[in-house]
């Protein structure tokens, strides 16, 4: 056991089962159960990764305190006069950085606020109410757990999470927690004003791929705007409790989302990193704005020219942190290809076909790190 480390009660040693079974509670449980008048002094065996992987172990981490200015999309010019400027530089900053921040997006600040509030009082519940909520099955419309996934990671991230499937709404709300009373309310809100955001900045990215003559109609011979709007939502509330060793381990490995496009929320406290041209950068909470990115969906489907981007999140001593991601992409059922329209001789095919399902097969057989997913779509 790692000296200082002060344990619950009912373990006694890092390599036993009931540590183990401990570690599976996630890290909030950690936190709170420890009896050295609630300040846990050091990390456990478990979280610490390899040297190598730590955050200020290599050359991309030189640059860890280097906080990044991300293009900043203004939403409420994209639906004005300057729509055409504003998608030149949403396009821009899919290809430059596969990240913006989104700004002037229209969702009420209450709304905002009481999203991250509740996800707030959800993580402080009992274990016991919590872990009601704790599954293995990919397929749940709710699931809670920890660090990225459970019953792979040789080493767990400083992570616990809520996920929440919102397809169809009306079979996965009754699945929701029901405690803090408000919390299904309050998400379902979020929800459906973000998914009416996404569907917005989704129309934009097609034009700005050249794929929208006919606006919100058929795209190619296979898609439909419907099958966007059909499409699925998965939205993930992160917590990450303030950490006594945070250079040891990481909220989130390196990994890039597999929808179309995620939305996230963040609260005032930073921990997200993109790795950009070699180098992790801190992206800078912007109060009240949605932080947006590629994902691998979009990468195969734009058939490589907007690009998902590796992302991490770091922990700190003094502070824990609330995110909530929403991911968004096609209906489970439908097949991802690069839209024809951006195929040709001088752009060959470069992603095979993929869907939710062999995703999902992928990511539950081995540890999800990096863009391995992707790179097993990728044809050249
Ligand atoms: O917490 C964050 O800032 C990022 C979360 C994230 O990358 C994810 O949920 O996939």
């Amino acid at each position: 056991m790692a000296p200082g480390l002060s344990m619950p009660a009912e373990i006694c040693s890092e390599d036993d089962e009931q540590f183990e079974s401990s570690y599976q509670k996630g890290v909030k449980y950690l936190s709170d159960n420890n009896n050295n008048n609630g300040i846990i002094t050091r990390v456990p065996t478990k979280y610490i990764l390899p040297a190598l992987d730590r955050p200020n172990s290599s050359e991309a981490d030189h640059c860890t305190s280097t906080n990044l200015n991300l293009p900043v999309i203004d939403f409420a010019e994209l639906q004005g006069p300057n729509r055409t400027q504003v998608i030149k530089s949403l396009a821009k900053a899919c290809e430059e950085f596969g990240f913006f921040q989104l700004v002037n997006h229209s969702i009420s600040r209450d709304v905002i606020g009481n999203m991250i509030e509740v996800s707030k009082s959800f993580f402080e519940l009992s274990f016991d109410e919590r872990a009601k909520y704790m599954s293995s099955d990919m397929y749940s419309p709710v699931r809670y757990g920890t660090s990225f996934n459970q019953s792979k990671d040789k080493v767990f991230c400083w992570r616990d999470f809520l996920k929440l499937s919102c397809n169809p709404m009306s079979n996965a709300l009754s699945f929701w927690p029901s405690c803090p009373v408000d919390f299904r309310e309050v998400a379902v809100d979020y929800s459906s004003q973000t998914k009416f955001l996404y569907l917005m900045l989704m129309e934009a990215i097609l034009e700005s791929l050249g794929l929208l003559e006919e606006p919100m109609g058929k795209l190619n011979d296979k898609q439909t705007w419907k099958d966007f709007e059909d499409g699925s939502q998965l939205m993930v509330v992160n917590c990450y409790p303030s950490c006594p060793e945070p250079d040891l381990t990481l909220g989130m490995p390196p990994h890039s989302d597999y929808g179309l496009l995620t939305l996230l929320l963040q609260d005032e406290v930073k921990g997200l990193q993109i790795q950009h041209q070699g180098k992790w950068l801190t992206v800078e909470p912007i109060p009240n704005c949605f932080v947006v990115n590629v994902g691998d969906h979009l990468e195969i489907f734009s058939n490589g020219k907007y690009q998902s981007v590796l992302h991490r999140v770091l922990v700190n001593s003094s502070k824990s942190r609330i995110s909530i991601a929403s991911l968004h992409s096609l209906p489970f059922n439908c097949m991802i290809r690069p839209s024809p329209k951006l195929v040709d001789e001088a752009n060959p095919r470069r992603y095979k076909d993929t869907d939710f399902a062999t995703f999902l097969e992928y990511v539950s057989s081995r540890e999800p790190k990096s863009k391995n997913f992707l790179e097993s779509r990728k044809l050249m």
